[in-house]
Parts: structure tokens; C-alpha cells; sequence
């Protein structure tokens, strides 16, 4: 059989579903393979970037890796910017890459360069096809080191002269790396050390999304009675009225979970990413830290580790909520938590402005709990991070790792892929927007539906603020848009612009049918 139609096999035997990407001479074989298959939807996309957000988002929702493809030399290094991106933020993805063929790579050669090494500091392993016959066993690999905690970016290239090689080997079976949980002594220390602390405070990060343990998490926090606050991507993991709830932390000298972090003596962090925000800025204190998490801690001056309980964290929850632990309840000064809600402006609206808080209370009380919210990189992201509160885990997709622009209107078609039942809302920022504006086209080929919310001030509105505290002044950050509404019904994508709240949250009353872009002008 021609090696890229095994290939092809493998990746059905691993439950592809969809392939993100744009062919090239290189990948010819690869597409025709892909041409044959029932299972596999291939998805040709308009700027290879968007395929690995695309990929990217749909890894993080349906728990499968998600794929993209692209060429060479081009293609694969406008593929980096998505592949680092599901790396940071530890979501599996699998690329496919074409390459030059083996007896031209010892040559300065057209579109050539060596892309293992492009893509290893952006992936968890980056590899060339050498031997037709380990085709098998590196597409298991890919697959078996994407999801393994922590997942994240694999890269493999093959090269264009091994495409059409005939092989015999066949796709390995699928098997799960085994879940591990802490020993016994390590149970018994953890038990110990917060037993000696009489004011813990809980930092939360995604691994408990990941590892669906949020149940298990809110047994430990109702035993504990102990204060809580959780990254920009562990939003939902508690209830907004929560009476544990310190919301969301991660924004350095704005962070208004600090004051009560400061009052703790002792951390429990579970699930935390340090990629998110590193402990220098939580953890000035140097305050005494029980590490949960998948894999053994980092070493970090402000994160000294008293114990460590590496494992599943699901089953280490499990483990400790079954101990005799008993309550710690105290509550950080000054009515925190109130003034939390009043900072992020959780509370209802004070006015009718048609500002990115107020957007985000209609979306908050107009959609279902099923709702996914996508969110782009820019001054809305921060207001997102504070004020959103979705209703259930993995309901907002943040790119927190990369922090990249482009994210949100590609990563809403994966979104849309992986949860076809879901209501998908994107919130860009205008700069982020037209990035990867031309997804927009691939989203109506496909049909669709979601809501894209422009936030159209024509400015790199994060950039100004930082400049302009900074400077005083702003420089080089601001821009002119097209008409967005036109732009979109250009793609044959209706668009609205509300001139108040009431419009706005008429248009999201109504279920949605097709792709809708709104357009919200400010400036
Ligand atoms: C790909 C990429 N380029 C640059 C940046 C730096 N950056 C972060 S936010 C931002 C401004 C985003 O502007 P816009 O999309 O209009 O959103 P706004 O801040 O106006 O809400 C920039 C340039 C980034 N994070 N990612
Ligand atoms: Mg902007």
C-alpha cells in the first residue's frame, strides 16, 4: 500500500475526525490518500494559521487531538504561530508536514528548510519520517505524547520522495497512557501540612478542567471552607455565587485576589500552569505550597513546595476528599470578595454603554449553559478574564500560554466542529480580527453558525492603554477599518450594528442561524 495511504489508516485508527490545511506539491500524495477516506473530513482553510488554531481549540473541547496539515518551507511556518500556541496552552494537536525530499535536503534548495528544528521549541516532539516502515508507530507516538499530560504540540514532516513508497505495516493498536496517583507517604504529608495551616487559600489552574475534576475539586473547597481563586483558563470551574468564589487571578498589580492571597498561610494549588502567570507575581510572599498537578512541580523561588501530589488530579482529589480533613474556614478582610465583584464589575450594569462589561452581561444572561465564548488577545481579553462568569467549565476559550492574537474567529470553527450542538460566541478585538478574517469564508463553505462580536475601535486598544501609562502618549497603534458589515456581506455573512444594549441583546436572543457578525463601534 502507498505510505501515505497507511498514513491515512492511522489516523482514522486514532479517530481523526477532521484535517485542517492547505496542500502543496509536497503533500499531493497525502491529499489523494485523504481523498479515499469515509472517516476523515479534510478542511481546506485559507491561511494555514488559522488551520492550527482551528486544530488548536478543537483539541481542547473534544479531548481528541486535533490535526492540521500543511507544505513546506511557507506552509509550515505560517503553521508555528497555532502549533505554539496549543503547546503553551497544553492542548493536543498533531501537524503533518510535507517536505522536500531526502536526496535535497543536503542542498541550499527550493522552499527547503529544516522544520523539525523550526518547530522543536513549539512542540512536545518534532520529527521527520526517515523509514517508510515506522510510519505506525510515529503517527502512535504523535498521538499517544499529544495527549499524554501535559498534552500539547506534535510536528511530523515527510518528506515528498518517501510519499509514494509501497509499505505492508499496518496502524498499531490505541492504547492510553496509564494515569498514575500519588503513593501513600506522599497522601499522608499533603494530609499533614494542611492540617498544620489554619488559613489556605486555593489556587486553581486548567488542569482540573483537563482532567475533569471539577466535582471532586468543589468537594475539597465545601470540606475545606477555604477561599479560592482560579486562572483566566479555569474560568467556570466554580459557581459565581460560590461563597468560596475569589474569582479569577492572574492580572500582576490589578489582580484583586492578592490582598487575600497575601492573608493566607499556606497555598493549595491545583492544576496550575505556570504559563499562565508565574509565582512571582501571586506569591510574593513566598507562602508554603501544596503542588497538585500532573507532573512534579517547577522549581521557582516565590513556589516553595512543601509537598507534592503528582498524578491524575481527579483521582488524587478523590484520594485526599476521602481523608478526614477538617474545615479551614476563614475569610480574607475588607469584605473581599464584594469589592472583587464591584473591581471586575461582576455585579449588574450601572449604565446603558454599550461597553465590552455590559456586552458581556447580556451574553452572561441571554445564553445557555452549553454556550462557548471565544476569546481573542487584547484589552477585551482582560475585561473577559474579570468580568465573564460562564456558567459551566471549558465554556471560555482563552489563549493564555502564546497570549496570541488571530485566535478567536478560526478557533470558533474548531470550537463549532468539536460541539456541534453549542451556541459559539467569538469576541475579537478589530486588530485581531482581520488577522484571520478570511477563516470567516471557510466557516460559511462549511455552514456554520456563530455569533463573531467585533470590538471595532480601530486601535490596538491594549497597546494604547499600556503606552499611554506608560508615555503618556501612544504611538504606532492605531489603524483605519474597513466597513465590517460590507466586509461581511461580502463573504455572505450577515452583519449587524446595534446602536444600543436593548439591539444587541435582541440579536442574541435569536437562536443562531448562519454566521452573524456584529459590529460594535467605539472609540
Ligand atoms: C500575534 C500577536 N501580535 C501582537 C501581540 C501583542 N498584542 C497584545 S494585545 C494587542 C492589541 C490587540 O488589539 P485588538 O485586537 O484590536 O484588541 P483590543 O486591545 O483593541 O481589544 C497586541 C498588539 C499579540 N499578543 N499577538
Ligand atoms: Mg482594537
Amino acid at each position: 500500500m502507498k505510505l501515505t495511504d497507511t498514513l491515512v489508516q492511522c489516523l482514522e485508527n486514532e479517530g481523526v475526525e477532521y484535517i485542517f490545511g492547505i496542500v502543496g506539491t509536497e503533500t499531493l500524495d497525502l491529499a489523494d490518500s485523504l481523498s479515499k477516506s469515509t472517516k476523515i473530513q479534510y478542511i481546506n482553510v485559507r491561511h494555514e494559521q488559522g488551520a492550527a488554531f482551528m486544530a488548536d481549540v478543537y483539541g481542547r473541547l473534544s479531548k481528541k487531538a486535533g490535526v492540521c496539515l500543511s507544505t513546506l518551507g511557507p506552509g509550515a511556518a505560517n503553521l508555528v504561530t497555532g502549533i505554539a500556541s496549543a503547546q503553551l496552552d497544553h492542548s493536543p494537536l498533531v501537524a503533518l508536514i510535507g517536505q522536500a525530499g531526502i536526496e535535497r535536503q543536503h542542498n541550499e534548495s527550493h522552499q527547503y528548510m529544516d522544520i523539525v528544528k523550526l518547530l522543536e521549541p513549539a512542540t512536545k516532539w518534532s520529527t521527520q519520517i526517515q523509514d517508510p516502515k515506522t510510519v505506525p508507530a510515529v503517527i502512535r507516538k504523535a498521538f499517544r505524547l499529544a495527549l499524554m499530560e501535559k498534552p500539547g504540540s506534535v510536528a511530523i514532516t515527510l518528506p515528498e520522495n518517501l510519499a509514494a513508497e509501497q509499505i505492508t505495516n499496518s496502524p498499531l493498536p490505541v492504547t492510553t497512557a496509564p494515569e498514575t496517583v500519588p503513593d501513600a507517604d506522599s497522601l499522608k504529608a499533603a494530609i499533614e501540612l494542611i492540617q498544620k495551616h489554619t488559613k489556605p487559600f486555593i489556587l486553581i489552574g486548567n488542569g482540573v478542567i483537563r482532567q475533569e475534576a471539577v466535582q471532586e475539586l468543589l468537594t475539597l473547597i465545601n470540606t475545606l471552607q477555604s477561599p479560592a481563586t482560579h486562572s483566566f483558563m479555569a474560568k467556570g470551574v466554580l459557581p459565581p455565587e460560590h461563597r468560596q468564589n475569589f474569582f479569577t487571578f492572574g492580572f500582576k498589580e490589578n489582580d484583586a485576589a492578592l490582598p487575600g492571597i497575601n492573608e493566607a498561610d499556606f497555598l493549595i494549588v491545583i492544576g496550575l500552569d505556570f504559563v499562565e502567570q508565574l509565582p512571582n507575581a501571586w506569591n510574593k510572599n513566598k507562602l508554603p505550597v501544596l503542588h497538585i498537578d500532573t507532573l512534579p512541580a517547577e522549581v521557582n523561588e516565590y513556589y516553595p513546595v512543601k509537598s507534592e501530589l503528582v498524578g491524575n488530579i481527579k483521582k488524587t482529589l478523590q484520594a485526599l476528599n476521602q481523608a478526614e480533613l477538617t474545615v479551614r474556614s476563614w475569610l480574607p478582610s475588607g469584605n473581599l470578595q464584594a469589592q472583587i465583584k464591584t473591581t471586575y464589575q461582576i455585579a449588574e450594569r450601572q449604565d446603558e454603554a454599550l461597553s465590552i462589561e455590559n456586552v458581556l452581561h447580556l451574553i452572561e444572561k441571554n445564553t445557555s449553559e452549553s454556550t462557548i465564548v471565544i476569546s481573542d488577545v487584547g484589552a477585551h481579553k482582560v475585561s473577559i478574564a474579570k468580568t465573564y462568569q460562564p456558567k459551566k467549565p471549558n465554556r471560555l476559550i482563552i489563549s493564555n500560554g502564546l497570549a496570541t492574537m488571530g485566535i478567536a474567529i478560526p478557533g470558533s470553527i474548531g470550537a463549532k466542529l468539536a460541539c456541534p450542538a453549542d451556541p459559539v460566541i467569538c469576541i475579537t478585538g478589530d486588530g485581531g480580527a482581520l488577522m484571520n478574517f478570511a477563516e470567516l469564508e471557510t466557516a460559511k463553505r462549511l455552514g456554520l453558525s456563530f455569533t463573531i462580536i467585533v470590538l471595532d475601535d480601530s486601535m490596538l486598544r491594549l497597546e494604547v492603554k499600556q503606552m499611554n501609562q506608560k508615555f503618556g502618549d501612544h504611538y504606532g497603534v492605531t489603524f483605519q477599518n474597513p466597513d465590517f458589515i460590507q466586509l461581511a456581506h461580502s463573504f455572505g455573512v450577515k452583519g449587524i450594528r446595534p446602536k444600543t444594549l436593548a439591539e444587541l441583546e435582541n440579536i442574541l436572543k435569536e437562536p443562531q442561524q448562519g454566521m452573524v457578525l456584529i459590529d460594535l463601534v467605539s472609540n
